[in-house]
């Protein structure tokens, strides 16, 4: 029998004294609640000093953000955790570390980013992390490097596989960017002013059939171990260092997958920033976020094939010139899955800060508008932007 029971923060002190791995449990002594997520609990751990320790994440048997009434498999846990794990064996610089996990109590206790800020919040505020884009590239590259066949035995990779297999993760990823958007579903939440744009959605012939495309290579393709949720609400910041977080959606899938939500976001954001700054002083961030993208690509592609290089195993993968062919495959579905994600954050259940808290209510049903309009253009266009500058240009002749 499951011995799992919802932590309290006296729980969560008791369980953090005893798997921290801290030289000075004994100091710990209160914790508080500061999960603001959609999903799961979160703990701060703190010392009779008061300073935040280390983090006790537990999973709630539902869906926070909604309740009791949309449950959720407890497992997810385990799969965070593993793909963390998995994650900062390749590339430890960028992932936080997981300290200790449980399976039954879907709990894991992890190294506390106190002194790192969550990375949505500076990029809506403007505060610029200069080498955050290469970071995230390099953490894309590491991690779908290593976990996919061009590294792993096939044997081990099939094993990897079925150990992350995460049906209910993936069926929230399937429903909420690949089918709520495009019908009418309960779940969609937008303003009464854009139900003619999220109407011209349901008619799209040429968009939805795009979009079941890439629905059908984020069901078939298992290319390598994802993060699955790759947004920059996922990712912690500070002056020099990146580290992601919470990976629950982690399965194997298409690489494109986790390079496309990441770019997604930095264009949700590029579309929110006239209305979080100001038009005229939203520009300078605006080209950053452009910058920013192409920096995540080109270090992305040139570490992928570096790595490919220098590290691929399989005989036939190894052949100069297929790396890159694989990558031109890669930057087509991200584009894709980007445009899909700028539409569902926009009118589906979960939306994104960069826009959700512009106080100007015509500004952010333009902001929105931005950003259906854009994410319909990059889906249909994906195969057609060859390259990182031709997407800058496309996303300029967008607004
Ligand atoms: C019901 S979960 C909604 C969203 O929150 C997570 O962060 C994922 O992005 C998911 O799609
Ligand atoms: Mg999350």
């Amino acid at each position: 029998m499951s011995h799992y029971r919802t932590f309290t923060a006296h729980d969560a002190v008791a369980y953090a004294q005893q798997f921290g791995g801290l030289a000075d449990p004994a100091s710990l002594v209160e914790a508080q609640e500061v999960g603001d997520g959609n999903l799961n609990l979160v703990f701060k751990i703190f010392d009779t000093q008061g300073v935040s320790r280390i983090i006790v994440k537990q999973a709630l048997p539902y869906v926070r953000c909604v309740g009791e009434s949309w449950p959720l498999t407890l497992d997810r846990a385990r799969l965070e955790a593993q793909t963390l794990v998995e994650h900062y064996k390749h590339c430890p610089q960028h992932t936080v570390k997981i300290q200790h996990y449980d399976a039954e109590l879907a709990v894991m206790v992890m190294e506390d980013l106190s002194s790192h800020r969550i990375w949505r919040g500076e990029l809506i505020s403007g505060v610029y992390y200069p080498q955050a884009a290469s970071q995230l590239g390099e953490y894309l590259a590491q991690t779908l490097f290593h976990t996919s066949d061009f590294y792993l035995h096939p044997h081990e990779k099939k094993a990897q596989v079925a150990r992350f297999i995460n049906p209910e993760m993936c069926e929230i990823t399937e429903d909420l960017f690949f089918n709520d958007p495009y019908q009418i579903h309960e779940r969609n939440n937008y303003p009464a002013e854009l139900e003619p744009e999220v109407a011209a959605l349901r008619d799209d012939a040429q968009l939805k059939t795009a979009v079941a495309a890439l629905k059908h290579r984020f069901f078939s393709h298992a290319e390598a171990l994802l993060h699955g949720d790759i947004h920059s609400g996922s990712i912690f910041v500070a002056d020099g260092s990146l580290k992601a977080i919470d990976a629950e959606f982690g399965y194997f899938g298409p690489v494109g997958f986790d390079v496309g939500t990441a770019i997604g976001n930095l264009l949700l954001n590029y579309c929110g920033l006239p209305g979080q700054l100001g038009i005229r002083e939203a520009a300078s961030g605006r080209d950053q976020r452009l910058a920013d993208i192409v920096e995540l690509w080109n270090t992305f592609a040139e570490r992928f094939q570096w790595l490919a290089r220098e590290k691929t195993r399989d005989a036939a993968l190894a052949f100069p010139g297929y790396a890159s062919e694989f990558l031109k495959k890669v930057w087509a579905d991200a584009i894709g899955f980007a445009g899909t994600e700028l539409i569902r954050r926009s009118v589906g259940l979960s939306h994104v800060a960069d826009i959700d808290t512009i106080q100007d209510k015509e500004m952010k049903l333009s902001c929105l508008r931005h950003a259906i309009e854009l994410g319909k253009a990059l889906i249909v266009l994906a195969p057609r932007i060859d390259s990182a500058d031709e997407l800058v240009a496309r996303v300029r002749q967008y607004g």
